[in-house]
């Protein structure tokens, strides 16, 4: 099965565009490299896309757009992470693997709302 065939029959619940930047991957430390992502929250995964405006018009297909990564909800951590970045609006995923996201959007109510589904589908799964 292809990577979006996976998700394809579970419940989408959120999608939008958001900053993001990996900082740390199985607890090693990366660095940070933020980017616009197309962010999707389906069944218990959180999806990257690359964003669609960043590319060229020619590489951008609807049909083969791949994801970038997924990241599994189930036990992650989220936490507010405003002392980790001079941006604004930060929040923290770190998942049971070990890998952590910061997620940014210059939108109060975006970030928000982004964070309480998250928190949402996290705490959902930590009573399953
Ligand atoms: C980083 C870049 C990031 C910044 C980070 C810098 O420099 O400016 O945007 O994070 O700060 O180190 P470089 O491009 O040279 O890697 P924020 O935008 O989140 O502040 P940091 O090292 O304090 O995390």
């Amino acid at each position: 099965p292809s990577r979006l065939s996976r998700f394809a029959a579970q419940e989408l619940e959120k999608a939008g565009l958001l900053n993001k930047t990996k900082i740390a991957e199985g607890g090693r430390k990366l660095r940070k490299n933020w980017n616009p992502s197309w962010v999707v929250l389906v069944g218990n995964s959180l999806v990257f896309f690359k964003d669609p405006k960043s590319q060229t018009p020619s590489s951008w297909k609807p049909g083969n757009s791949k994801p970038e990564s997924s990241v599994d909800l189930r036990g992650a951590q989220l936490h507010w992470a405003n002392e980790l970045s001079s941006k604004k609006n930060v929040f923290r995923l770190r998942t049971v693997t070990g890998n952590e996201f910061l997620l940014q959007s210059e939108t109060d109510s975006v970030i928000m709302e982004w964070y309480n589904t998250l928190q949402s589908v996290i705490d959902r799964l930590d009573r399953e």
